[in-house]
């Protein structure tokens, strides 16, 4: 029997990925939010987690240090997704995508006439399609997070970030002026152990399919 790795993140993604790892008849022995330890064994002799960064997680995927990795789009999208299969939408951890600027910023107004925008944001790569897509002319800031600041400090006009309940925007006098898309959470998987593991990764493949429709 193959041994399996499969890659998780802590926090929102590893929470709402329990149940799915329960329906594939996996138990974690320790929770990573108690525990300092980056591997992580299971009930199955055969499977084990890693604990990585939510933004590493295609990287671990992609170079086959692990076989499977749970990842949110945005992640995937900024990754660009070489040599990961991702079979399965878990429907997990959803959020939106969204432009946001300071309230009583008329981002409309600025669009229409051509301005050239500072955006600061975390998902270079969505942006840029994103503004392209649209024809508006952008200066890309990259940030690692706290992008809600960037507007109120004059770093940027607007920013491009991730909101669920929207607390965060409100907090910051901040407003949702376009939704770029929906974000969910992804199974992936690397392409060679896909082939080589097939007998023990595709019934776990099969069984969040299940878990999550
Ligand atoms: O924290 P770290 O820097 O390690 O990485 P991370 O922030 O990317 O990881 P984590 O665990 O916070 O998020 C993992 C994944 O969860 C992301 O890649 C998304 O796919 C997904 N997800 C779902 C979210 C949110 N909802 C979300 N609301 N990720 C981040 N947020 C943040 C958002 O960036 C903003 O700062 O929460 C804030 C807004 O939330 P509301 O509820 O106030 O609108
Ligand atoms: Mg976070």
């Amino acid at each position: 029997m193959s041994q399996i790795t499969l890659a998780l993140s802590k926090g929102r993604i590893f929470e709402e990925t329990l149940p799915l790892l329960a329906a594939a008849g996996i138990v974690p022995s320790e929770s990573p939010e108690s525990s300092r330890k980056l591997i992580i064994g299971t009930n199955r002799p055969d499977v084990r987690l890693i604990i990585v960064r939510a933004s590493d997680v295609p990287t671990y995927v992609q170079h086959g240090a692990a076989d499977l990795g749970i990842a949110g789009k945005d992640v995937l999208i900024e990754h660009g997704g070489e040599g990961v299969y991702q079979p399965v939408d878990l429907d997990i951890a959803k959020c939106r995508m969204m432009v946001a600027t300071q309230v009583g910023f008329d981002y409309q107004a600025a669009v229409r006439r051509g301005a050239r925008l500072r955006v600061a944001t975390k998902y270079v790569n969505t942006a840029r399609l994103h503004f392209a897509e649209k024809g508006v002319h952008v200066d890309l800031i990259k940030l690692y997070g706290s992008m809600e600041l960037a507007p109120l400090v004059g770093l940027a006009d607007v920013i491009v970030d991730l909101v669920s309940t929207g607390g965060t925007l409100k907090a910051n006098n901040l407003e949702a002026v376009e939704d770029i898309m929906a974000i969910s959470s992804r199974l992936v998987v690397n392409q060679a152990a896909l082939k080589l593991k097939h007998d023990t990764l595709q019934p776990i493949i099969e069984a969040f399919r299940g878990a999550a429709a």
